[in-house]
């Protein structure tokens, strides 16, 4: 048994949620990456200077900006975004099954990552491609990962909450510590080629959020095209739409009958798994975690 700071206990009998292996200190998922292609694509990935990047930590709307940029990229062209289902429109670059995929893109490629800044692609730091960085609450990036290990076959589903809150904070989870993930890409903040958005900013202020995500790419869309992209990345017709809502993926990999991927899209549903002490805890840590950013963000005024 190992006590916590809280008084709470993480008991060791506790089975971690996923058989995992740790490349350069960071947690991954065993029998989805590898540590050899992990080095090689730190290494050897080719960036291009026209390449989009989708950078988050999970659970942070990766797939909300993957459904984004890539109807900023035809123009609010629904029928060309529909053309192929979500995950395979902007594939992982470190996912080894998704090389075929990555390959196959053409160009502006838009590629996702989770890759944490001390992992990513070296070729990327002397290209000119651009970063799209996006944020989340943290405590809502625990409740949405704690459903979705319920979903996701390599995940063991979850039973303790609590626990899950520990192995969060201690960077126990798929990509490691959210903490170091958000300061290590945060050390780009003031560089042209980095961009950095908040999943409560997008859900706020979706159309505003496009328009300033179509000036960074240097995208030029009129009313109509941006009303297009802004109309079919909503959560509701993302959800109702089969090649955004994973429905496509194989139910032995993804079961959606235990629940669905797109989940609530909402901000603040961590209000209704914390208790008012995991809260506090949480606030705690949060505060001597990133106190040497200097940066306050959208949710730590509304929360
Ligand atoms: S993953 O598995 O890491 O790629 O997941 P990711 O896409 O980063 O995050 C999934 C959560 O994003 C929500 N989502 C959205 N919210 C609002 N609007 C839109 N359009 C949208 N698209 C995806 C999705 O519902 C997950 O959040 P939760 O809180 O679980 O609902």
């Amino acid at each position: 048994m190992q006590t916590i700071t809280n008084g709470c206990v993480l008991s060791s009998a506790d089975k971690m949620s996923f058989d995992h292996f740790e490349y350069k200190g960071v947690r991954f998922i065993k029998g989805m990456y590898t540590e050899e292609f992990l080095n090689h694509i730190e290494n050897e990935f080719e960036v291009f200077d026209d390449d989009i990047y989708n950078v988050t930590f999970p659970k942070s709307g990766t797939n909300w900006m993957i459904e984004i940029l890539n109807l900023i990229k035809h123009k609010g062209d629904v029928t060309k975004t529909n053309a192929t289902p979500i995950f395979s429109r902007s594939p992982w670059y470190e996912l080894p099954a998704s090389q075929e995929q990555v390959q196959k893109l053409d160009s502006p490629r838009i590629i996702s990552s989770h890759l944490p800044h001390h992992i990513f692609a070296k070729s990327y730091f002397k290209s000119k491609a651009k970063i799209i960085y996006t944020m989340r609450n943290p405590r809502d990036i625990i409740v949405s990962l704690f459903h979705f290990t319920k979903i996701l076959s390599l995940y063991t589903p979850i039973e303790n909450f609590q626990n899950f809150i520990e192995e969060f904070i201690q960077g126990k989870v798929a990509f490691g510590s959210w903490f170091d993930h958000v300061k290590g890409w945060m050390q780009m903040k003031d560089h042209e080629r980095f961009f950095f958005i908040t999943y409560e900013e997008l859900l706020q202020d979706l159309r505003g959020s496009v328009v300033r995500i179509c000036k960074f790419l240097g995208q030029e869309l009129d009313d109509a095209q941006i009303d297009s992209v802004v109309e079919h990345s909503t959560f509701k017709s993302m959800k109702d739409n089969p090649m955004s809502n994973w429905s496509q993926m194989p139910s032995d990999i993804m079961d959606q009958s235990k629940g669905a991927f797109m989940r609530k899209g909402i901000s603040g549903d961590w209000k209704n798994h914390f208790t008012v002490a995991q809260s506090e805890y949480f606030d705690k840590i949060y505060q001597e975690k990133m106190k040497d950013l200097n940066r306050s963000f959208f949710w730590e005024q509304s929360s």
